[in-house]
């Protein structure tokens, strides 16, 4: 952690990965978040899997074996899980600690299901347990997460689950949508300032994990939407010269001086069908609220060769 954060902090512009964002307070704070009413994503999204979620069950069939991506999404993976029946259940998640919770956590209320949790970093390609085979296979990524990939990210991510999956395989996938511009900013500059909160929370984290001295009040939360690269960028503005130790080194900051800390992509439907295509998907379903400001997308694999081999 250390050298990943140091390397960040060395470059030009300065930037830290997101998952920093999330300690025990950073994870309360997202909770937070998505009560807001700023923070129109988890709210539609739920919305529409409680609309549709006889729907997205009988196109997935029988005889389900159901791998979610990350798991941490308790409330939407339980409505999966009761509507779909799957035979088996897969969270595949880097932390082993969030897994084994999780899994205790489900057997209560769900004795009967297999559960194979796999600790793995989902970046890469998965292996499911052979336990799972003759299944149809089905990931679930909600929450708009693939926001956090670069399109470039988003492909490589997408072309592992589609070898995850197989062909005849899919992916049950939460899509944040472009939409107009202060809806999306006012959705990143809530007015309780929570997501300030959460952003400065990575600076705490830091300190406690790496014997850093960021001052808190030092910087300010700034969250902007980058119309070229079609996402929310957030960053922490420095409020003055500056500097702090980390780990040992030093690291200088100018007055405003920013240290990017995450971005969010937004995707077009065409645009997201086209990435999935990209990846070996075809889109079969796509649910979405009146304004279509969030999508639920049901991706296929395609039973053709996988394409994209010769730019590995
Ligand atoms: C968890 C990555 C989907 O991008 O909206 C919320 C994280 N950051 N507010 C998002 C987040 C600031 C969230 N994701």
């Amino acid at each position: 952690m250390a050298q990943e954060v140091l390397h960040g902090l060395g470059s030009e512009p300065k930037f830290i990965s997101p998952k920093y964002f999330y300690d025990a307070r950073g994870s309360a704070l997202f909770e937070e978040i998505t009560e807001l009413d700023e923070y129109y994503l988890t709210r539609t999204e739920m919305s529409l899997f409680d609309a549709h979620l006889e729907d997205m069950a009988g196109r997935l069939g029988e005889s389900v074996c159901l791998i979610e991506y990350g798991s941490g999404n308790s409330r939407k993976i339980r409505k999966l899980l009761e509507t779909v029946s799957p035979q088996a259940y897969v969270p595949v998640d880097i932390s082993n600690e969030h897994l084994q919770e999780n899994a205790r956590a489900l057997h209560a209320d769900f004795p009967a299901l297999h559960v194979y949790p796999v600790c793995a970093d989902f970046t890469q390609p998965v292996a499911v347990p052979q336990e799972v085979d003759g299944l149809t296979r089905v990931g679930f990524f909600p929450g708009s997460s693939i926001g956090n990939f670069a399109p470039s990210e988003a492909h490589r991510f997408l072309t592992g689950v589609r070898e995850t999956v197989g062909s005849g395989g899919a992916l049950l996938i939460g899509v944040d949508r472009k939409k107009a511009v202060s809806v999306l900013e006012d959705a990143y500059n809530d007015a309780r300032g929570v997501t300030a909160a959460f952003n400065l929370n990575a600076l705490a984290h830091i300190n406690a994990r790496l014997q850093a001295n960021f001052e808190l009040d030092g910087f300010r939360h700034l969250a902007r939407y980058n119309a070229e690269e079609g996402c929310i960028q957030m960053f922490l503005e420095s409020r003055r010269d500056q500097v702090v130790s980390i780990a040992g080194e030093t690291v200088h900051f100018a007055a405003n001086e920013t240290l990017h800390t995450e971005n969010s992509y937004k995707y077009d439907k065409a645009e997201f069908v086209e990435l999935a295509a990209s990846a070996g998907f075809t889109a079969e379903a796509e649910w979405s609220d009146d304004q279509q400001w969030f999508s639920i997308f049901l991706l296929r694999g395609n039973s053709t060769a996988l394409p994209g081999a010769e730019i590995r």
